[in-house]
């Protein structure tokens, strides 16, 4: 039987991957150099000073370690400031009413992302309350697709990682779950997503006995 259940933050509850490419974008360009939608895919699921590196790396510009800092804070700045529009009706389809599902049914419920401002979007959405535990960037000392995330999330909800389902739809994100030995919900491509146990193009007309019907726990 499904125990807990962890979902990541950005992509799989809300889409705020729009504001950090706008303020990444913003960032290069300050740099001298453009950042492309295909490229702000690259940094899915990627801890912020990982991002900053990948982005570097593809402008060709090299920056001490507090230029570096200095950068990545005025970027969380701007994103923090777009993030400010996020009102409940932004989360993604079908993720509240699924959650709805999982408490009804005595699943229990918790938070594993990258990101260190897991607690204020979440806030934002006014969905803090669904969520058991948070794990997040402030957390882990080692990003996806290291399991380190999932697995501190299952230790807290007091669930086997073998009855624990993960939804990502970052690659590292899937990569992680399986790594912990968990079961994962790709949210996005099977082209993409390739080692998650199934994948779905969202929560929308998506329930828990769909859930354990593909999973094949029923
Ligand atoms: C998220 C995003 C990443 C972002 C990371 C860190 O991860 O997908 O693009 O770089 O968080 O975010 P922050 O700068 O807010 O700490 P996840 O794991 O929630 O998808
Ligand atoms: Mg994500």
């Amino acid at each position: 039987a499904i125990q807990a259940c962890l979902f990541d933050l950005d992509g799989v509850i809300v889409d705020t991957a729009k504001y950090h490419y706008i303020a990444w974008r913003e960032l290069a360009q300050d740099l001298g150099f453009d950042l492309t939608p295909e490229q702000n895919e690259l940094l899915k699921g990627i801890s912020r000073m990982e991002s900053l590196d990948i982005i570097l790396a593809i402008g060709h510009v090299t920056l001490s370690e507090e230029e570096k800092i200095a950068r990545a804070t005025i970027k969380n700045a701007r994103y923090l400031e777009l993030c400010q529009q996020m009102k409940p009706e932004d989360a993604l389809p079908g993720v509240r009413a699924f959650l709805d599902e999982l408490q009804a049914d005595a699943i229990r419920i918790g938070l594993g992302s990258a990101s260190k401002n897991a607690r204020l979007i979440l806030q934002g959405l006014d969905m803090l309350d669904y969520f058991e535990t948070i794990v997040d960037g402030n957390r882990i000392t080692k990003g996806k697709p290291d399991p380190e995330v999932f697995l501190l999330g299952a230790r807290d909800l007091n669930a086997e990682p073998a009855a624990t389902v993960v939804f990502e739809d970052a690659v590292a994100g899937v990569q992680a779950a399986k790594a912990g030995g968990m079961l994962a919900v790709g949210i996005g491509e099977r082209t993409v997503l390739t080692v998650a146990d199934i994948v779905i193009p969202g929560f929308e007309n998506f329930s828990l006995t769909d859930l354990r019907s593909q999973l094949g726990l029923i």
